[in-house]
């Protein structure tokens, strides 16, 4: 049987250096393109690099030749200006979804993010906890891209018939001791992320789909259920953590909305979040 080849955009990012390692697998190449330097393949490691932006036509093009599936991180990770959201974010996810349908790559999973509805209020999310498919709220022009580029994959897979799962993010990291007290409820662990991402390369037709990125944290306030429905069972919990976190809690909006300091950072201004 050929080789299951997989194309990850933005392989050199926080996600994706992650995922890399994680990912790998018997009888399978990874396609790994991003913008900046990324390390060469390891021994024994069936990696192909590519150097490329994910607004270039042409070299999305031609990293998607002979894919079974992309999985695409490439973009902007927090607040920039719009000018860069609009051109990396949304119109570099057009150009990956477009150059996925003209090779006829059947699957793609997104890279969404919780900003996408960064301005819910904590306390909206039931028992179960806050709906994969709640509608959009941004809190930031980079929560505005990706409800954007949930709307492209939707918009795909409605035309083209392709598979598209936009994965709502919460904060992947190696652990959350960074994060301070919100990434108790937000963090998705980077053996949990691998998971999640076999979970949506390997579920039997999903057709458009919406789920959280999330480990099954005690304080967790994103649902689970719609991550499971493909196949997704969570391994890690934040609350391990609990101990090695002293920052403060946040207040005021940060502490009340699910975007948390993303709600009241400065519009278009890059920042440290
Ligand atoms: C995101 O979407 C960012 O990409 C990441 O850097 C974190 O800020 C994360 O959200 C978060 O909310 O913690």
């Amino acid at each position: 049987m050929a080789d299951q080849r997989i194309l990850i955009t933005g392989s050199a990012g926080t996600v994706g250096s992650l995922m890399r390692p994680r990912l790998r697998r018997d009888g399978r190449i990874l396609r790994l393109l991003d913008l900046c330097d990324q390390p060469a393949a390891a021994a024994g490691e069936a990696v192909e690099l590519i150097r490329a932006s994910v607004t270039d036509p042409a070299a999305t093009a031609e990293a998607c030749a002979g894919v079974d599936a992309v999985i695409h991180l490439g973009g902007h990770s927090r607040e920039t200006s719009w000018e860069e959201t609009l051109d990396v974010n949304i119109n570099g996810t057009r150009t990956v979804l477009e150059a996925a349908r003209a090779a006829g790559v059947p699957r793609v999973v997104l890279a969404s993010s919780n900003h996408a509805v960064g301005f819910r209020r904590n306390d909206e999310a039931g028992e179960g906890g806050l709906p994969a498919d709640s509608s959009a709220r941004p809190d930031t022009f980079y929560g505005v891209s990706k409800a954007a580029i949930e709307a492209l994959g939707s918009l795909y897979h409605s035309r083209f018939g392709m598979d598209v799962i936009a994965v709502r993010i919460g904060s992947c990291f190696p652990s959350p001791v960074v994060l301070g007290p919100r990434g108790l409820a937000t963090w998705l662990s980077p053996d949990d992320g691998a998971r999640l991402f076999e979970a949506c390369l390997a579920a039997p037709s999903p057709g458009y789909r919406v789920i959280w990125g999330v480990s099954d944290n005690t304080r967790r306030i994103y649902s689970l259920a719609e991550a499971q429905a493909l196949g997704y069972e969570s391994r890690d919990n934040a609350e391990t953590y609990a101990d090695q976190i002293t920052a403060p809690a946040p207040t005021g909006p940060a502490a009340d909305h699910v975007g948390g300091p993303f709600v009241t950072a400065p519009l278009g201004q890059p920042n440290p979040l």
